[in-house]
Formats: structure tokens, sequence, C-alpha cells
């Protein structure tokens, strides 16, 4: 590996040097000044991934013609990378959606209606499951790429107005078990530090995350900080799978999915029996706890993990790596100037997901790796607006707007004042996770849906079972898109809704940073900005059900113009009334100061004059985090502030090495895992559009270890049957030194339904933050054929 390593860096050192040079040749600039004569540059952020980075549309006589990045954005310093770089092309794509769509029975044909009719027959058909089965009969399920208005608005419609909590959306799927692991470890869910801990860290511990792919302008950052450094910074990659996130890695740890948590606990007892960790750190500011919160202590854990010898871990991991590499990973995370951790959906996608989160956190409390330059425990969030739209703004089941868990009866009463709804309005229990939602759309429970910006036909796990529901007459579903989908053809009605830059909006990343993006050009023929469909929507919910409540919910939005004024009049609502004195306090991230900053603000920020020094870069720290200083009941410099710790320490969790759901046996022999790769997005509805994007990687294929491939028979491009006890799929083989062997790979973006890896994954998932268990299944692997030609497909 070392060879291939020294290889790498070398291509890289060279390809970062040549963009480095390019941006500097003698360029003719009147030949650039030429070629943009007419053009506005509209300033915003990325449609796309979790990064956040800030980019500008340019655009000409109203239509777009390209897009670049902001080289003052702390965030990704110009860069942006090919699906950043491309999203744009969907603005003027002939498939958008320009009317609304109604067919009163599901095998009907769609026909074009007006929004005055859409309108009222999404008021009629909500009012009436409203009257036959009260709030628990209606649900809206939206997305964390929804912008922060929308995702704020729906949710205080539902919750003030339809009394219901069903308010889901595609984070449970993806960042649940790491608010779950914030708020058991922290206290307080999101990261403490950021990005600019990247540029600080002397030691990355990238696990279940492949950044390389699915946060590329931010590995760019780690790939830099490790070129610059070679030796005064390590990179260990701990993945079933070698990616291309590996081939920085001074260290990779390859293991058969689903052990690591025994790693995460062998590291913290190596730390422990060389005395590495931080024995101020953790008696100042540290609890222990067991089970379900139960108190323990130092000794009690020490004793806990001591049975995690290197030699067990290795052994239990698969034996791909020694009992020596679980020493020194443990050593280079303690003993570094400044570690940082980075996951994703490996540690997250779990039925130990929570846990697999704690025991991440452990060894940054254990180390005293936290609040310091360079050190973080961050969990990268994947979508643009998972942590700013839904975390924070009220979109799951469980949690009102501004971090407030529902069953806080004085919590619950807070967003009620604010909104002029009389108390008890909301009601006191969570509503439906998205796995019970949907298991409620197959019993008929739920008898109106409305998803946003989402396709849970093709992204939720084991899709046959949870999407035979929607095709129930009794079910009424109405989906906003800007695209055909695999759920819009489920759908009784389809409303085109505008897209990034054909509306305003923020949106919030991984490092508590909100972004506005300002409409910069209209959107085709007669799609509508959700703000103003959820608005007329309930005005007339109110008419249908004579319930003056709804019409008070949106009475502070009447007559407001959609492009503008609508959706700040809204921002405005939740960041003054709803953040106030919160955690997640944005009172002075207001539009006016959103827009003058180059990449947005990052939370607490109370002020608005604080807001334009950037806001708070790292929490929970006295003299750089006000509520810190707000909160300080004592002389220390760490004040913890968090919600869900009254004795405002962090803790530290025992929690054991457990098996996933599903494990390989005689009858299915292999691990499947399922993820992402570099110019996809999700459900491919944008980038299956983009011919650039889509000749990339037309179609999935299932990646094998040349072992198992020997061993099966199979051949590169050879065509595979890979079965579980839920579905198959029938995909081009892909032979390389990935996955260990004994687990095949599959990426989920493609609609295809031979292709479609949500057929065959499991449903299973953590008790606690009930994130489904996508990374981990059982499968047949099976050679069909040899090389067969295939056919993109892309629903229309
Ligand atoms: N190009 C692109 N980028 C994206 C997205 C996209 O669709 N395309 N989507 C965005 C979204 S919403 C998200 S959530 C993120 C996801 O970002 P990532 O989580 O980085 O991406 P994945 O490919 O889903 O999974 C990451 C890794 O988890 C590993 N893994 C599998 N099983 C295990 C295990 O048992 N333990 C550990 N530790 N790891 C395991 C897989 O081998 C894989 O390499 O990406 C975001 N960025
Ligand atoms: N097997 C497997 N399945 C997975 C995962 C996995 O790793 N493996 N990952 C899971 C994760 S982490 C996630 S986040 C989910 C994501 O899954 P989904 O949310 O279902 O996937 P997307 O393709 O992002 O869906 C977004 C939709 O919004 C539409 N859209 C775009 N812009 C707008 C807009 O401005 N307004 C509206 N209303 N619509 C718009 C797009 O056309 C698209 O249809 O998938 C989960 N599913
Ligand atoms: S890294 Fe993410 S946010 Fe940045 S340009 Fe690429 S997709 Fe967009
Ligand atoms: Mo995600």
């Amino acid at each position: 590996m070392t060879q291939t390593r020294r290889d790498f860096i070398k291509r890289a050192a060279a390809l970062s040097a040549a963009s480095y040079v390019s941006m500097n040749l003698p360029i003719d600039k009147s030949n650039i000044a030429k070629a943009e004569e007419g053009v506005a540059w509209h300033r915003g952020s990325c449609r796309l991934c979790g990064v956040g980075c800030r980019v500008e549309l340019g655009v000409k006589d109203g239509t777009p013609i390209g897009l670049r990045g902001v080289s003052e954005s702390r965030t990704n310093f110009g860069y942006v990378c090919m699906k950043g770089m491309h999203f744009w092309k969907c603005m003027r794509h002939p498939d958008r959606l320009t009317k609304p769509l109604y067919r009163e029975k599901k095998t009907d044909k769609f026909k074009e209606i007006s929004w005055e009719q859409a309108l009222d027959i999404a008021a009629t058909k909500f009012a009436e499951a409203h009257k036959a089965g009260g709030g628990k009969a209606v649900a809206y399920y939206g997305s964390g790429q929804a912008l922060t208005e929308e995702t704020y608005f729906f949710q205080k419609v539902m919750r003030g107005g339809l009394q219901s909590n069903n308010v889901e959306g595609n984070p449970r799927l993806c960042m649940a078990s790491a608010v779950g692991g914030y708020l058991t470890s922290f206290g307080a869910d999101e990261p403490i530090g950021g990005y600019s801990d990247i540029e600080k860290a002397h030691c990355f511990f990238i696990i279940g995350s492949n950044t390389a792919e699915a946060h590329p302008v931010l590995f760019r950052r780690i790939m830099r900080r490790k070129l610059d450094n070679p030796n005064d910074v390590k990179v260990i990659n701990v993945d079933p799978r070698v990616s291309q996130t590996s081939r920085i890695a001074d260290k990779h740890l390859q293991f058969k999915p689903g052990t690591d948590l025994a790693l995460l606990n062998g590291m913290a007892n190596v730390i422990i029996q060389e005395k590495l960790y931080d024995e101020g750190f953790v008696t100042t500011y540290t609890s222990f706890k067991k089970g379900k919160g139960e108190e323990s202590n130092f000794d009690e854990y020490a004793a806990q993990v001591a049975k995690y010898t290197p030699e067990m871990v290795a052994k239990t991991c698969g034996d791909a790596f020694t009992a020596d590499d679980v020493r020194e990973v443990a050593r280079w995370f303690a003993t570094s100037k400044g570690t940082l951790s980075l996951w994703t959906m490996g540690l997250n996608q779990r039925k130990q997901g929570v846990w697999a989160n704690n025991l991440m956190h452990n060894l940054h409390i254990l180390t005293g790796q936290l609040m310091k330059d360079g050190a973080d425990s961050l969990s990268l969030t994947g979508q643009p607006n998972a942590c700013g739209g839904v975390r924070e703004g009220g979109g799951l089941c469980h949690i009102l707007p501004g971090h407030r868990p529902i069953e806080v009866e004085k919590l619950r009463n807070q967003v009620e004042t604010a909104w002029g709804v009389p108390a008890g309005r909301i009601p006191e229990k969570p509503g439906m996770h998205t796995m019970a939602m949907f298991s409620a759309v197959n019993e008929g429970a739920i008898k109106a849906i409305w998803i946003n910006c989402t396709s849970p036909v093709q992204s939720l796990p084991n899709c046959t079972l949870y999407n035979k529901g929607m095709d129930r007459e009794d079910v009424f579903i109405v989906c906003t898109d800007i695209f055909h989908t695999l759920t819009t053809k489920k759908a009784n009605l389809v409303l085109p809704t505008a897209f990034h830059f054909e509306k305003t909006g923020v949106y919030g990343c991984t490092e508590r940073r909100s972004q506005l993006t300002r409409k910069a050009i209209d959107s085709p023929g007669d799609a509508r900005p959700e703000v103003w469909i959820i608005r007329e929507w309930a005005k007339k919910l109110a008419e249908k059900m004579n319930d003056p409540v709804i019409t008070q919910c949106i009475k502070p939005f009447e007559g407001l113009e959609e492009g503008y004024a609508l959706p700040k009049a809204i921002w405005d609502e939740y960041s003054q009334k709803l953040t106030a004195n919160r955690d997640n306090d944005l009172r002075g991230a207001t539009y006016k100061v959103l827009e003058q900053m180059a990449d947005g603000v990052q939370w607490p920020a109370p002020t608005e004059e604080y807001a334009l020094t950037g806001g708070t870069v790292k929490k929970f720290v006295k003299g750089r985090d006000p509520m810190a200083d707000s909160e300080s009941k004592n002389d220390l410099p760490y004040q913890f502030y968090g919600p869900a710790h009254p004795d405002r320490k962090l803790w530290i969790w025992q929690r054991e090495q457990a098996d996933p759901e599903e494990i390989p046996d005689a009858e299915y022999p292999f691990y499947l895992s399922t993820g992402r790769i570099i110019d996809h997005w999700h459900t491919m509805s944008m980038t299956g559009r983009v011919p650039e994007l889509l000749r990339a990687n037309p179609y999935a294929y299932v990646e094998v270890n040349p072992k198992d491939a020997a061993k099966l028979g199979i051949k590169p491009g050879d065509m595979v049957e890979v079965k579980s006890r839920r579905g198959v799929n029938l995909l081009p083989a892909k032979v390389y030194e990935g996955p260990i062997e004994g687990m095949v790979f599959v990426y989920w973006h493609d609609q295809h339904e031979d292709r479609m890896i949500n057929k065959v994954t499991k449903d299973a998932y953590d008790p606690g933050s009930k994130e489904p268990e996508f990374k981990i299944c059982a499968v047949q692997v099976k050679r069909v054929s040899g090389p067969q030609a295939l056919t993109p497909y892309i629903a229309n």
C-alpha cells in the first residue's frame, strides 16, 4: 500500500500544482471581459452536498450560462466539484415539470390542471383525511435539501394548523444517528468545531466516510493539508472498502462490515492502558454512563473496554489488520496536536448507529481532542440543508424548531406563543418516524401524505415493501418536485416547484453555517416556490376546515411577494422568535447580514454585529462563543450548555460491539453495502439529466473483490445477480481490490428496476435513532452471463 500511496501523492501533488498554475496563467483578461459581457453573477450556495460550497450563477438575458466558485469563501476557496459545476443545467432542462398534474385514480393518466384547481384538490383531500382520522391520518415527508423557510413553514402548517406531528424527512435515513450521538455524548446536536480545523489538524481519523467522492471539495482541503505536511500530518482511514479516500491514508484499516465498534473500543482500551488520555480534561468535564443513562465511572469504563485487547479487535474485525495497527492508530489519535475525526454514513446507517457515534465521541472526550484548534469530533452532513432546515427547523417527528424536543410542554408552549395559536395546539406526542410513516401508508392509516423534495420510492430500504402502500387508492399523495421521479409516478397530484436560484432561502451546512441563496432567475412555466404553494394551500385548508387557527398560522405571510419578501418574513419569524436564546441562536443571521457575507454565518450568532464577524467557529469555548459566555457558571475555559445534559458535562458511554441485524450465512454468504460515487446525486433525478455526469457513470455496477470473483468465476463486466431475502438486482461486475473479501458494494443511484439496490437492502433500523441499516445486509452473488449492453434509465 505504501508504494501506491507515494505514487498517488506524487500524482495528486502534480495535479494540485497544475491547477494552481493554471489559476495564475497569463490569461488575456479582455477576452474574459468580452465573454462575460452582459452576464450578471448571482451569489448563492451549491444545490448539492453538505459541504456547502459558495458559488455564483452567471445569468445572461434571464438565462443561466454557467457557475463558478466564490474565492473569498472560507468553505471552498473558489473550488467546486463536477456535480457542483453542472447542477445549473437542471434549470432550463426540457424535462422540468411546468404545470400541476392530477389524476383521481393512480391508474389514470395525469392531466394538466390550474394551480387554483390543484390547491383546491390538495386542501380538500387533506381536510377529508383529517376529518376521518385527525392529525394522525395526515403526513408531511420532506427533505434535507428543502430550504429552511420551506421546512419550517410546512411543519408550522402541519403542527399548528393540522395538529399533526407527522412531520418527517429523509434526514432520518441519514443524520438521525449523528443527532442521537451528539445529544447523548455532548448534550447538544451538531458539531463543536468545523472545517477550519482541517488546516490545523495533525491527525485525521476518517471512518465510514468516502470523503473523496461524497464531500469532494472538503477532501481537497484535507489532501492539501496532508501534502503540505507529509510528516506532521497522519491520515487514518477506517472502511471495509478501499475507496478513493483511502488513497491519502498513512494507514487504512479494512474490516468485516459492522465490526468497527470493537475497533473504537479497542482504541479506547489502548489509550487507557498506555495512559495516553487527558486526565485533567476527563476529571473536569466528563461524566460516565452506561445502559440507558445509569451512572458509571472511569474504572468501570476502563474495565468494560479492557476486553477489547488489540488482539481480540484484530480477530473480531476479520484479521485484515494487526493488533499493532490498533495500537499505532490509538497512539496517533491520542498524541497528535489536534485530531479531527470525520465520519458519515458508514457509522450512521447502522443498527448500532447511535452507539457507533457515542464510541467516536468517547475517544475525543477521553483524549481531550475537542475544542482546541485542529481537534473535533465532526460528523459530516450529507445534504445541503439537513442541519439547517431539518435538525434546526423542526423537520423531524420528535423535534420543534430551535432544537426543541417535542415532549417538553414548556418548549411546545414557547412555539405556540410565537405562532399565536392556543396553548395545547401542538400534540404532545412525537409523530411517526420515517419507517413507521410508510408502514402506516401501507396500512392505509395515513390517508393523505405530502412528499416534498425527496423520492422515497427509491430511497427507502427494502423499498418494494415500503412502496406498496403508495399504490393504494385510499391514500392521497401529493409530490412537489422539479422533475418526474419514481415517486411522482405513484402520486395523485404532482406540483411543479421552483429550483435552487429560482427562489430565495437559506441552507445550513455541516458546520453550523447558514448561507442565503437569492432568486436569480424565473422558473420555467408555472413552477412556483414551495413557500407560495404552502401558503395558498393552507388558505384553502382554513376555509374548508373552517378553522381560524390555520389562518393564524399564515397570517404574518399574507400578500407577500414569493420571490423574496415571503421567504424573508418566514426566516425572520423563525430566526427572531424561535431561535432566540436557543443553542442555534440565529437572530444575528438576518437576510441583510447574510447578503453581505461571502459565506454566511456560523451559529450561535445572537446579534447582527456579532454575525458580521462570521459567527462562532468553536462552540463551548469562553471568549469565542457568546453562549458559553452568557451561560458561564464557573471559571473554566469550556462551558457546556447543551439542552440534554443537566450536569453540563460530556458523557462517556459504555457501548459494546454488536452484530448487524443480518450477517452472512450459508444461504446468503456475502455482505452487501451501498453508497455513493462522485458523479451522481442520490436518485439521479438531477445528475442523470446532465449528459456530462451521466456519461461518466451511466449505470450501477457491483464491486467484487478479485479473490471472490475468482471463486465465483466472475470477470469484469459479467452480469451478476445480487440477491437478498427481499429482492434481486442484475448488475455488471467491477472486479477490483475495493471491498474486503466477502463483501460487495453497489452504488444506489440507479433508477432502473434491475439495478435499484434498495429492492435488496434491509429495513432494520437503530432502535434509538430509527435510522435504517443501509450499509449492511446479506446477499447471494452469482454470475449469470457475460457482458451485456445496458442503457441508462431515468423516469420521465
Ligand atoms: N457524489 C455524491 N456526494 C454526496 C451524495 C451523493 O449522492 N453523491 N450524497 C450526500 C449525502 S445525503 C450523504 S448522507 C453523504 C454520504 O457520504 P458517505 O457516507 O461518505 O458515502 P457512502 O458511500 O454512503 O458511504 C461511506 C462509506 O461507508 C462504508 N461502510 C460500509 N459499511 C461500513 C461499516 O460497517 N463501517 C464503516 N465504518 N464504514 C462502512 C462504505 O464502504 C463507504 O465507503 O454524501 C453526500 N455527498
Ligand atoms: N441503499 C441506500 N439507500 C439510501 C442511502 C444509501 O446510502 N444507500 N442513503 C440515504 C440517504 S443518506 C439519503 S439523504 C436519502 C436521499 O434520498 P432522496 O431524498 O429520496 O433522493 P434525492 O434524489 O436527493 O431526492 C431529491 C428530490 O428533490 C427533487 N428536487 C430538486 N430540487 C428541488 C426543489 O427545489 N424543490 C423540490 N420540491 N424538489 C426538488 C429532485 O428532483 C429529487 O427528486 O437516501 C437514502 N437512501
Ligand atoms: S463539494 Fe458538494 S457543495 Fe461543493 S461543489 Fe461539490 S456538490 Fe457542491
Ligand atoms: Mo444523506
